[in-house]
C-alpha cells in the first residue's frame, strides 16, 4: 500500500537539500548530450605512461569544465543499464541481477519523463541491438521518444571491432543523426570500444603499448586513448555542426573496466604496493563532468567532494532549472550548500569525506590509514543501510505506482484505493 512509500518519502524530504541559487536554471533550455564512457575509471585521467598521456583530450576538457574528482559508480551486474537506471532514476540498481530485466514493467519516473513535461524530446544513441540488456522495454518504461540502435548506423567490417562499430565512427554517425531531432533535446550516448577485452585495430593505437603483465590492461590503456580521440572528434564535429554552443554536456565512467584479476599489474601502474580492499574501492571512482560553453570555459572547477551517480539526476535537473523538491529519489544536488558527502556503493561499502567503509573496516580516505575507533564509519551504517533498503523496496514493491506525477505527490492510501 502506499503507506510504505509515505514512510520512504519522509526519510527523503528529511534529507532535503535546497539547491544553490546561482547554479539554479542556469542551464535552462539547452540540449542536454549525456555520454557514458565505457568501462572509464578515474585512474586514467591525468595519467601519463612512458610520457604519453592515456587521456590527453578528456585532461583539457576537463580544464573547460566542472570535474568531479571523487566521485564513484554505483553500479552491480547490470553494470552499463545499471549505471543507465542510477542516472534516470536516482535510485539504486538491485543487489543481484539487472533491474532493467526483472522490472522493467515498474512504474518510474524518469529524467526522460520529467523532461518531456518540459518540451524535451530525449533520444539515447547506442550500436548494438536494442534488446540487449533489454534496453527496448526499460526505455518505454523511461518514456524515452527514440532509441537510435544498431539498425540505424551503417556497420561493416571496417569500422567495428570487438564489440561492434567503433567509438569514432559511432559519434561520426550520430552526429548526423542528432541534427534532426526536435530540440531542445536529452540525448544519452552509449560508447563501446573500451570494453572488455579491449580489442582494437592495429592503426587506432595512438599510444605506445603498455608492457604489464596483464594483457588486458595493456590493451585497456590503447582502447581508453582510442576513445578520448573519439570523444575529441565528437566535440570537434559538435562544434562544427552548431550543436555545441547552446548545450550542456556530461561525460560519466558507467563502471571499473579492470577487475581485482589484474591487482598485481594494476599495483605496480598505480606506483602503490598491493591493491588494498581501501586502493580496491577508491580504483571505483569513475570519470564524471559537466561542461557549459559560455559558462564552465570561464571558470573551470575542480570538485572534491565525494559523490556517485546517484547524485546526477538532481544536479542536472537544478541546472536546467527544474524543481526537484517532491519527486522520490535518493541523490542530492552536488552544487548544493548542504550536500551531504556520503556515497554507499551497491555493496554496501560507504565513503563519507573523512572516511571509506569496506567491509565494515574503517579507513581514513585520503590515507588509507585503518581507523581503531570504528564508531566514526559505524554512525554512518544505518544510513547506508536505509539508502539501500528504501530504494530495494521501491522497486520489489513497484511503489511509484503510488505516486501521482501531475500533482506530484503521493498517492493517498483512500485514493489508491479506489483506483
Ligand atoms: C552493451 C554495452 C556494454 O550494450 O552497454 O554493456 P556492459 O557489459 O558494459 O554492461
Ligand atoms: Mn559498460
Amino acid at each position: 500500500d502506499s503507506n510504505r512509500l509515505t514512510e520512504i518519502e519522509n526519510y527523503i524530504k528529511s534529507n532535503k537539500t535546497e539547491p544553490k541559487e546561482d547554479k539554479f536554471g542556469i542551464a535552462e533550455g539547452r540540449n542536454v548530450i549525456f555520454v557514458t564512457l565505457e568501462s572509464t575509471q578515474s585512474f586514467v585521467v591525468d595519467r601519463k605512461i612512458n610520457g604519453q598521456e592515456i587521456t590527453p583530450f578528456l585532461n583539457d576538457f576537463i580544464k573547460e569544465s566542472y570535474y568531479f574528482k571523487n566521485f564513484y559508480h554505483q553500479t552491480e551486474q547490470g553494470k552499463t543499464s545499471d549505471s543507465e537506471f542510477l542516472v534516470a532514476n536516482s535510485l539504486y540498481p538491485l543487489a543481484r541481477g539487472a533491474v532493467f530485466f526483472t522490472h522493467s514493467n515498474n512504474k518510474y519516473y524518469s529524467t526522460q519523463e520529467i523532461l518531456k513535461e518540459k518540451g524535451y524530446y530525449s533520444a539515447t544513441f547506442h550500436a548494438n541491438n536494442s534488446s540487449f540488456w533489454n534496453r527496448d522495454q526499460m526505455y518505454k518504461s523511461f518514456t524515452v521518444d527514440e532509441f537510435i540502435d544498431v539498425d540505424r548506423y551503417d556497420v561493416n567490417e571496417e569500422n567495428s571491432i570487438g564489440w561492434g562499430l567503433n567509438d569514432i565512427e559511432y559519434f561520426e554517425q550520430s552526429v548526423d543523426m542528432m541534427k534532426d531531432l526536435p530540440q531542445p533535446f536529452y540525448s544519452y550516448f552509449i560508447t563501446l570500444t573500451n570494453h572488455f577485452p579491449f580489442e582494437l585495430e592495429e592503426e587506432d593505437r595512438l599510444i605506445d603499448e603498455y608492457t604489464s603483465k596483464s594483457k588486458i590492461l595493456n590493451q585497456y590503456i590503447q582502447t581508453v586513448r582510442y576513445q578520448d580521440e573519439a570523444l575529441k572528434r565528437f566535440i570537434e564535429k559538435l562544434k562544427s555542426e552548431g550543436l555545441y554552443e547552446n548545450s550542456i554536456i556530461l561525460f560519466m565512467g558507467d563502471h571499473y573496466g579492470i577487475s581485482e584479476n589484474h591487482n598485481e599489474a594494476m599495483a605496480e601502474l598505480l606506483g602503490k604496493e598491493e591493491i588494498t580492499p581501501y586502493e580496491n574501492t577508491q580504483l571505483q571512482r569513475v570519470p564524471f563532468l559537466i561542461h557549459m560553453p559560455g559558462i564552465t570555459d570561464k571558470n573551470p572547477e575542480i570538485f572534491t567532494q565525494v559523490s556517485g551517480q546517484i547524485d546526477i539526476k538532481p544536479t542536472l535537473l537544478h541546472l536546467l532549472g527544474v524543481n526537484t523538491d517532491n519527486i522520490i529519489h535518493f541523490g542530492s544536488d552536488l552544487f548544493s550548500d548542504d550536500h551531504t558527502p556520503f556515497t554507499v556503493l551497491r555493496n554496501g561499502n560507504f565513503i563519507t569525506q573523512e572516511y571509506i567503509s569496506v567491509s565494515g573496516i574503517c579507513y581514513e580516505r585520503e590515507t588509507g590509514e585503518v581507523v581503531e575507533e570504528n564508531e566514526v564509519c559505524s554512525k554512518y551504517d544505518d544510513k547506508a543501510d536505509k539508502e539501500l533498503t528504501y530504494s530495494d523496496r521501491i522497486i520489489y514493491g513497484d511503489l511509484l505506482r503510488f505516486y501521482n506525477k501531475e500533482k506530484k505527490q503521493v498517492i493517498k492510501d483512500d485514493e489508491s484505493m479506489r483506483n
